[in-house]
């Protein structure tokens, strides 16, 4: 029996892995495994959603990739490791040849392990040389991550561990669906309900999650920021500032103040739809508690102003003074298995491991050190997520994509889907054969969650060991043996370890003396502890000011300027030895974040000046209705792994459109027909879904599926001007009877 982890969403649920007989016979080696629970892991106690129990399912060969695929003639064959390995080193070094550098992109994932994510960027900086990296979590929690740093100094998704939660008063939980993204984490609000405190869910559909609240605020799409305003205005109306706490912790709240005035609760009553005795008694809820928490997820930061409206919740935090203090504050519920981690260490276009960025001069010299290149070697910052596909076929002419399926999840998805057609060369590793790999002149086919070794980073921060438990089949190898291999063709002989320990260790070395410091952190812990919170650097630091706050670093955000933290102890220093578990002293993690200061130079949280603004796409007399996209209990993501899983098929078979009876009867349709759903990108066409659950003004697609109820062929690419995130919750749309 193996203690590991959930391969798929951000709670990283904890699961005990038991080998069984294989009994397919098929003679591809590999093993089966059998999921039981392990109750010992205090995130899920045992709990699990259908997903995590049906994971095995993805490692059988019937399913899954076995052999590494060349394109020829137009199709994919089966070729042996080393005629690919060859013919990817091959169009890489041909793309660099002829057009530079930056013309090879990288394409990562937040599903990759932080050893994984922590390669690809080493491996795009030093073995490619290219500035061209980013990867998919700049499609998921990057405004909530560009708004927690403008305000905070610092980005980890949840500041405090998820056990708080039942502890506060009250919890505003902004778009999230958690009841399907989440199940297991329901628990904590029903906990908290039982223990009196209040729960108001923000969300244009009666959701799951939303039958669970005292109160269901169900604004417009995309009019959050508004909505945060408006409640900002009525605490300062009615009072219910907290002067001592702005005075001490925080800088910048006569601005915001001035801003949130110029929302009156009558103006943000016409824009989101929420009237004003429901922002009164938001309000009232909110504030008659000794604690209270926001949480976000990604129904207000899926915008192109996602990280304005993250700043109006934190500013509405701030004035009432709950970040650092104890069950209190602004959160984010980061969405993939490694979705905090993959955020940290280097795939990010931005940035160099430990949070660091890439044009601060102390942490390329820093990390330069551990990776023994020249700093100035070291390319700069590179495009955004939809920019590097966008530029595809003009700018990018090779593409090596790890643990993404962009011609499902991307928006504007037709377009990119062509884009990646006119790649000169694509290069795809994964699992399955993926509707992205389809497109590829290369496959590869990698190990998964139960076949290796390696550590993830939970919405919590929490640092966790995702145990090996089988044997990968045969003709199977890991990521890291790819870039491995690579790197190795294409010059690189030292630097890229196939062993996750090994890399590891490297990544304590780099991150050492970051934001998201990890070199206090060992496998050897990882085995024996439930998990460490970063920061956790090598040894307790004389600057640690109170219970449970470590040493906290900035992470400049786009905008501010970076503070250069030299690097305080000599165990920080490149090379040195770092102490492990039982050498002495040991930090303890820091499960909660800001109790004394925040991450900022001067240890305050900065109120942001920010305003409400449309989305980038309104409704008009052509396109009429709203068109928000989001999730199902039974399918992740692309739909890549999910869609080969039977049991979940059966619950989730396909795609739909969600609209109000009032829209329906409008058009004359009926439950299960046949709507064509257009807009600017594009036409989808999916089965109606009646419900009195969703506001007659907007219909609803889950973007699990490709074809023809394409969600994404829908979405609109419109960008947040600091997170680069795109419009996926928000464009306009015509409704229309397919036949
Ligand atoms: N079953 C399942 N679980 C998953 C995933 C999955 O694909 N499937 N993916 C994982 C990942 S990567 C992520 S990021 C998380 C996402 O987790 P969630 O954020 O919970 O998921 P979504 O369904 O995208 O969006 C949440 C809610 O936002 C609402 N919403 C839409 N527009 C708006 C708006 O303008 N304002 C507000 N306030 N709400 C709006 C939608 O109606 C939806 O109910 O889930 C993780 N867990
Ligand atoms: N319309 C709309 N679009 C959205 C969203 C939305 O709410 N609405 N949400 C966005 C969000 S939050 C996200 S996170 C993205 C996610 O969208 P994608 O990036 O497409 O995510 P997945 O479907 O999880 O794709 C992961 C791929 O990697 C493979 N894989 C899994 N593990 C490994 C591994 O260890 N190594 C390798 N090499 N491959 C592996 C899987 O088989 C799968 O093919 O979608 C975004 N797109
Ligand atoms: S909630 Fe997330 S981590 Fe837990 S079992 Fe389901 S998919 Fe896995
Ligand atoms: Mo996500």
């Amino acid at each position: 029996m193996t203690p590991t982890h959930c391969p798929y969403c951000a709670l990283q649920c904890g699961m005990n892995l038991t080998s069984v007989p294989d009994s397919s016979n098929d003679g591809n080696g590999g093993g089966v495994v059998e999921v039981t629970e392990r109750a010992d892991f205090p995130v899920n106690r045992g709990a699990l959603c259908g997903k995590g129990r049906t994971a095995p399912a993805l490692l059988s060969s019937g399913v899954r990739l076995t052999t590494p695929l060349i394109r020829s003639d137009g199709a994919l064959r089966p070729a042996t490791w080393d005629e690919a390995l060859d013919r990817i080193a091959d169009g890489l070094s041909r793309t660099r040849t002829e057009h530079g550098p930056d013309a090879c992109g990288v394409f990562g994932g937040g599903g990759l392990t932080n050893e994984k994510a922590y390669t690809l960027g080493k491996f795009a900086r030093v073995v490619l040389g290219t500035s061209q990296i980013d990867y998919n979590g700049r499609f998921c929690m990057s405004s909530a991550a560009a708004g927690g740093i403008r305000a905070f100094g610092l980005d980890r998704g949840l500041p405090f561990p998820l056990e708080d939660i039942p502890k506060t008063g009250c919890v505003i939980l902004v778009g999230s669906n958690l009841a399907e993204t989440m199940p297991p984490a329901l628990r904590y609000l029903t906990e908290l309900r039982d223990n009196g405190g209040k729960l108001i869910v923000i969300d244009p559909r009666r959701t799951r999650t939303a039958e669970q609240a005292d109160l269901h605020l169900a604004p417009r799409p995309g009019t959050d920021l508004a909505l945060a305003l408006g409640l900002l205005h009525l605490v300062v109306a009615e009072g219910r500032t907290d002067e001592a706490y702005i005075q001490e912790r925080t800088s910048g709240w006569e601005e915001a103040r001035a801003a949130a005035m110029a929302h009156w609760p009558e103006y943000v009553e016409r824009i989101t739809g929420v009237s004003v005795p429901e922002l009164r008694e938001t309000v009232r809820m909110f504030c008659e508690t000794e604690s209270a928490m926001v949480l976000t997820a990604r129904g207000p930061e899926q915008q192109s102003k996602g990280t304005d409206t993250v700043g109006a919740w934190i500013n509405l935090c701030l004035a009432t003074g709950r970040p650092g203090r104890p069950n209190s504050g602004y959160g984010c519920l980061t969405g993939q298995g490694n979705g905090q981690g993959g955020r940290e260490h280097g795939q990010k276009a931005d940035q160099l491991p430990g949070y660091r960025k890439l044009d601060d001069p102390a942490a390329r010299r820093h990390v330069a050190e551990v990776w023994g290149v020249d700093p100035d070697s070291l390319p700069g910052p590179g495009r955004s997520a939809y920019e590097l596909l966008d530029a595809m076929g003009t700018d990018i002419h090779a593409l090596l994509l790890m643990a993404s399926n962009p011609v499902v999840s991307a928006p504007r998805a037709a377009h990119i889907e062509e884009r990646l057609r006119s790649l000169d060369f694509l290069a795809v590793a994964d699992v399955v054969l993926s509707e992205t790999a389809e497109l590829a002149d290369v496959v590869l086919p990698v190990a998964q969650w139960a076949e290796e070794t390696g550590t993830t980073t939970n919405l919590e921060g929490r640092v966790l060991l995702r145990r090996q438990a089988i044997t990968p089949p045969d003709g199977i190898r890991s990521d890291l043996h790819v870039m491995h291999e690579l790197a190795a063709r294409l010059g690189v002989e030292k630097g890229f370890p196939t062993d996750p320990e090994e890399v590891f260790e490297e990544l304590r070395r780099a991150s050492a003396g970051g934001p998201a410091d990890y070199s206090g952190i060992t496998y050897r812990r990882l085995a024996e502890e439930n998990g460490v919170f970063w920061p956790c650097p090598a040894a307790p630091t004389t600057t640690t000011t109170g219970t449970g706050t470590g040493p906290l670093k900035s992470a400049a955000t786009e905008e501010a300027p970076h503070t250069v933290v030299p690097d305080a102890t000599a165990a920080n220093r490149p090379g040195a030895e770092l102490p492990v578990t039982g050498a002495g002293e040991v930090h303890p993690g820091t499960p909660r974040l800001f109790l004394d200061r925040f991450a900022t130079p001067d240890g305050r949280a900065r109120f942001v000046a920010v305003n409400h603004r449309p989305s980038a796409e309104e409704p008009d007399a052509e396109y009429p209705v709203l068109l928000t996209t989001g999730r199902v209990v039974s399918q992740y993501q692309s739909g890549a792994q999910t869609r080969r899983v039977d049991e979940l098929n059966a619950a989730a078979p396909g795609p739909f459109v969600e609209l109000h009876p009032r829209l329906a009867e409008r058009l004359g349709a009926v439950e299960g027909e046949p709507l064509a759903i257009v807009s600017r990108r594009g036409r989808a066409v999916a089965p109606a879904r009646i419900t009195t659950t969703i506001r007659p003004d907007t219909v609803f697609m889950p973007f699990h599926w490709p074809g023809e109820g394409r969600a994404n062929t829908l979405t609109n690419p419109a960008l947040d001007p600091i997170s680069r995130m795109p419009e996926f919750k928000t464009c306009a749309v015509r409704v229309e009877r397919a036949s």
